[in-house]
């Protein structure tokens, strides 16, 4: 495996110098954040980028995200075009050293919380989900945490009417479609596609979502079967579905060769609904079994890229909620802990670590 941390590019509070002295960290997770969607990246910026990342002896083989346009979604509009133009993008990606691109199929909302400072009993800082603050969300006038900069109420009122008339199977129609056109360029350039499954792993508004659990991922594999068709095994986000079996999925899909990313969370049910809250990474912090997904993808042969994902803040930081420096610097060397671990264990053949 690969350890990798995002980073949100030069305008980042958190600098490269500060993440290459994380242990085990081999290179950052980024993207051209200045480019409308459906849009063709420039080369030069492209090339700027991997430079200064390898100036500072870091990587940069994974792109989060190359983001898909709501036509493609959609199925309307200028779709052909943007899926040539994202054609493109693999292309030039290729060519700078990017083996990996993570990306979302999720309509309007790339994930959702209902709260992005929780006060937890630490004194930390976290994002949560309530589901009881979330049934209390008017659609016809949304005010979402995280959401309210990115579109004004009235643009999310007519996203979200257009989306009402799309069924699942539709939304699905439209990912294969998508995947059918771009596999084949990953195919020649050598670059996986990552897709990050729905945060949460369910519908919203009576918006469609469709890469929530294990059947659909089937389905997704199935449907386009290249191994460049790829997951982003992220286990906060699948593991918000309680009936997501992560340990299965992990050894599962690891096993087939479709992990090639894996975000690497930890998240507490704090009711008996959907709510969760972020936790630290650490197992008895929260209600996932990070050693056991971490063994299931070890004795399953996983060699894809991992990060850290949302960390709170601690430490008296306000960083980008989920993305400050500390607790996810924390995640990083727990996670490289039970990495070699689990590698040195099963390398002597303990047959008891790992599904
Ligand atoms: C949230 C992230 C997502 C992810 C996209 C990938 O913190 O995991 O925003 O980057 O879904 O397209």
């Amino acid at each position: 495996m690969k350890m990798t941390f995002r980073w949100y590019g030069e305008s980042d509070s958190i600098s490269l110098d500060s993440i290459r002295q994380i242990p085990g960290v081999r290179g950052v997770v980024t993207a051209l954040y200045d480019v409308p969607v459906g849009g063709v990246w420039k080369e030069s910026s492209v090339a700027a980028l991997a430079r200064l990342c390898r100036e500072k002896g870091l990587e940069m083989e994974v792109i989060e995200s190359v983001p898909v346009h709501e036509d493609i979604k959609m199925g309307c509009g200028r779709r052909d075009e943007y899926i040539a133009n994202y054609a493109e993008n693999i292309r030039i990606l290729a060519r700078h050293g990017v083996r990996c691109v993570c990306y979302n199929f999720m309509p309007v909302f790339d994930w959702l919380r209902t709260d992005m400072h929780r006060v937890n009993a630490d004194g930390s800082n976290s994002l949560a989900y309530s589901a009881e603050d979330f049934a209390r969300v008017d659609p016809d006038n949304l005010h979402l945490p995280g959401w309210d900069e990115s579109y004004t109420p009235s643009q999310l009122k007519g996203l979200l009417e257009a989306y009402r008339g799309i069924s699942r199977e539709k939304l699905f129609e439209n990912l294969v479609y998508f995947l059918e056109r771009i596999i084949p360029v990953c195919d020649e350039t050598g670059v996986k596609m990552a897709i990050h499954p729905d945060d949460p792993p369910w519908n919203v508004f009576g918006i469609p979502r469709t890469v929530s659990s294990e059947a659909d991922l089937d389905a997704l594999f199935a449907a386009v079967p290249s191994k460049n068709n790829g997951l982003t095994l992220c286990t906060g986000s699948l593991g918000a579905g309680r009936s997501n079996d992560i340990v299965g999925m992990a050894a599962k899909y690891a096993a087939q060769g479709r992990v090639h990313f894996a975000h690497l969370r930890n998240i507490k049910y704090t009711d008996d609904a959907d709510s969760f809250c972020e936790t630290g990474h650490y197992t008895p912090d929260g209600s996932l079994d990070m050693a056991e997904i971490v063994f299931a993808l070890v004795r399953n042969g996983f060699d894809g890229y991992v990060r850290p994902d949302h960390g709170r803040n601690i430490w008296g930081e306000d960083g980008k909620p989920g993305y400050g420096l500390y607790d996810r610097a924390l995640g990083a060397t727990y996670l490289n802990g039970l990495f070699e671990a689990a590698e040195k264990l099963i390398a002597r053949g303990a047959d008891k670590v790992g599904k």
